[in-house]
């Protein structure tokens, strides 16, 4: 095909084309949804272009600000967390809202006031934006509880409640992984199109992997479970090969990873941060639905990750994910060692 007719190719499948496909298997759909999930899509675009142009529109650098959790913001989080907010809101579907940069719930004014709940983090791994390591937004969506007007408690859910969740990396290429709870689809934006095109359709992750993931800095901190599993991922036991070590830092990255490779994401509890350090609501529920709606699995070291009921919502959870096998591992581990686990 030459090039005049490869860009009046018709049959590729758009974002917009594939959520309204799902949305037509839905006779009762209004289409809220799926006008939210373009709005989110938009500003996911319009993030992907400014970490683009960061370094030449100088937005490298400190807001001067500290954000919830006492941390140094950026001017892209805060770029993002404005772009977002404004995304949402303006998509007149929205209720409450939740940003890791914002230290309270955001309520959608009355008149543009819909049906949904995001929470969501507008730029994670913020620490990788200097060097140019791929960063990420993650989001997941709740339905306002029945009768519900709009209070804390429609946020406050388990993460099974969600109805869709996803991520959008900046990297290489800027990808964006949606699951609207019928299996996780992966779409890469063409700048010269403008739109994001289906390129992962029907991500399965592997049963197991050959990969963990994991800040081996904090190992001196970490509990029994935690120090055996990475041994064996070390030293196994079992004849089968070592695995390898990949920890980028990044979680939209290293998850992406572990979607597509397979193996073990983890952020564990350890000693000096008993609840680890990802946030249940934007980070480990998102994932964790992802991750499930892809065949894997989603531990915390104490159950399923998803069914956390959070109580606050920047509420922190130890989160292990990925490749069933090799979650399985780590949930027989935790049994193993009575001492932290299993109610005993
Ligand atoms: P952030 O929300 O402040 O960017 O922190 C979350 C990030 C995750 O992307 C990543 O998995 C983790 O922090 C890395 O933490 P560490 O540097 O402790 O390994
Ligand atoms: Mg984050």
């Amino acid at each position: 095909m030459d090039h005049a007719a490869d860009a009046m190719r018709t049959d590729l499948m758009t974002i917009t084309r594939f959520v309204l496909n799902e949305q037509s298997k839905f006779p009762e759909a209004r289409g809220d949804l799926t006008i939210l999930l373009n709005h989110i899509v938009l500003g996911c675009k319009f993030v992907c272009s400014s970490v683009s142009k960061a370094g030449l529109a100088k937005l490298i650098g400190l807001a001067g600000d500290t954000n919830v959790q006492g941390e140094e913001q950026k001017k892209l989080d805060v770029l993002s967390n404005d772009v977002f907010i404004k995304a949402l809101s303006s998509s007149g579907r929205t209720n409450v809202l939740v940003s890791e940069e914002l230290e309270e719930a955001v309520f959608v004014d009355e008149k543009l006031r819909g049906r949904y709940c995001v929470v969501f983090d507008p730029l994670d791994g913020s620490s990788n934006i200097d060097c140019g390591v791929s960063i990420g937004t993650i989001f997941g969506i709740y339905m306002l509880k029945e009768g519900s007007a709009g209070t804390l408690n429609d946020v406050l859910q388990p993460g099974k409640n969600m109805i869709a969740a996803g991520y959008c990396m900046y990297g290489s290429s800027c990808t964006l992984v949606l699951s609207t709870g019928t299996g996780v689809n992966g779409f890469t934006l063409d700048p010269s199109l403008g739109e994001f095109i289906l390129t992962h359709p029907d991500i399965q992750i592997p049963k197991k992997g050959k990969i963990y993931s994991v800040n081996e800095g904090n190992a001196k901190n970490w509990d029994e479970p935690t120090r055996k599993f990475v041994e064996n991922c070390k030293f196994p036991q079992d004849g089968s090969s070592p695995k390898s070590l990949r920890y980028i830092g990044s979680m939209v990255a290293d998850v992406h990873r572990t979607l597509l490779y397979g193996g073990i994401f983890m952020y564990p509890a350890d000693k000096k941060s008993p609840n680890g350090k990802l946030r249940v609501l934007y980070e480990v529920f998102p994932m964790s639905f992802l991750v499930e709606q892809a065949g894997g699995m989603a531990f915390t070291g104490k159950g399923r990750a998803l069914d956390i009921v959070p109580t606050k919502i920047h509420q922190r959870s130890p989160i292990f994910l990925g490749s069933y096998d090799d979650v399985e591992q780590i949930k027989a581990l935790t049994c193993f060692f009575p001492r932290v686990l299993c109610g005993s």
